[in-house]
């Protein structure tokens, strides 16, 4: 059994809608997504408090400050619902000393897919909390993989911003956690959409590598990253690997592109894998567009754990709440304790 943690108080974070092509619709991050994986696990473990250091040591402290005041700001303000920008500095964003809620959200979202709810900083610290826990074992030779039940997801966000249903970057913080420890780490993202934020936080960086397999940003989202000159830059130069894929992409292109991002973490001598798991690249996904198929999990689990490497899955996206046990299940069955 894969020893998996997870928090109640990642349930807390409750969005009501997205802003998207024009029309408030439902978010696609919902609550029932936390059931959905639960299914797909027998048991759960709750996570140690490692406290924010290990989050400030990937997150810039006047966005995690505003991070977890925000929901409480805008209701100050006396607006309803959930905390959404309305104005983006895209030109000269820099560090100004701005008053208002309304004003200071613009310099860290990057979309309005990503409301902060009331429970929203509760639940992303919780996920941060599940992603150290998941990689202590690890690091301590105990556990072959491990499993951190992130929700919300963490991939999009940078160091000072967020988007994509992200607010911490779970996979960031237990990457520069592992780093810390002396390891050499892999970042392996497997989510349909492109990891954004864990290539920028690290993108000047020899330690992690970051080696991404998604959908060609040229007609998906995030759009301004992902692409395959993106190869990181000074002492990160050569350590940033993107692999764009088309739409319609199936196991049998997908495998090969699994085997090149697999050489690489190998020639580059990683001695830990984390995995940021999307099931997005499920054919019945409502909002991607990739046709993988749920037994092909097991397959791509089975060609990962065939590096022979201490293993951390983090979960990040996959929104086809029916079919996301089954497809973590299949992943997880590919994979020793
Ligand atoms: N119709 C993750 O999977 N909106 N985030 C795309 C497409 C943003 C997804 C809308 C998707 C972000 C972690
Ligand atoms: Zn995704």
């Amino acid at each position: 059994m894969i020893r998996t943690w997870f928090d109640p108080a990642q349930r807390a974070h409750a969005p009501a809608v997205e802003l998207h092509n024009g029309a408030f619709v439902p978010t696609a991050d919902t609550q029932s997504r936390v059931d959905a994986l639960l299914c797909a696990v027998p048991d759960t473990e709750a996570p140690d408090d490692h406290g924010l250091a290990p989050i400030l040591a990937v997150h810039d402290a006047a966005y995690v400050d505003f991070l977890r005041n925000a929901h409480a700001d805008w209701q100050a303000a006396g607006w309803p619902g959930d905390v959404f920008p309305y104005v983006f500095p895209i030109v000269g964003r820099r560090p100004l000393a701005l008053e208002r809620i309304d004003a200071r959200i613009g310099a860290h979202a990057y979309d309005m897919a990503t409301p902060i709810a009331a429970g929203t900083w509760d639940a992303a610290y919780a996920n941060a909390q599940v992603a150290l826990s998941a990689l202590a074992p690890l690091l301590a030779g105990d556990a072959r993989t491990t499993l951190a039940l992130c929700r919300p997801p963490g991939h999009h966000a940078g160091r000072d911003y967020f988007g994509g249903y992200c607010y911490l970057n779970n996979a960031a913080i237990a990457a520069q956690a592992a780093v810390d420890a002396g390891r050499r780490v892999a970042i392996l993202d497997i989510d349909y959409h492109h990891g954004n934020g864990t290539q920028d936080i690290f993108y000047g960086s020899a330690n992690p590598l970051f080696v991404s397999i998604h959908a060609d940003p040229v007609r998906d989202y995030p759009f301004y990253w992902g692409h395959a000159d993106e190869e990181g830059e000074g002492e990160g130069a050569g350590a940033t690997i993107n692999l764009p894929l088309p739409q319609g992409t199936t196991l049998a292109t997908y495998r090969p592109a699994l085997a090149r991002a697999l050489a690489a973490i190998s020639a580059w001598g990683a001695d830990i894998i984390l995995l940021s798991f999307g099931a997005d690249t499920f054919v019945g996904d409502p909002i991607s567009h990739f046709a993988l198929e749920t037994a092909d999990y097991r397959l791509l689990a089975q060609d990962i754990a065939a590096l022979g490497l201490p293993t951390l899955i983090l979960m990040e996206g996959g929104y086809a709440v029916d079919a996301l046990g089954a497809n973590l299940g299949s992943l997880l069955s590919g994979f020793p304790a």
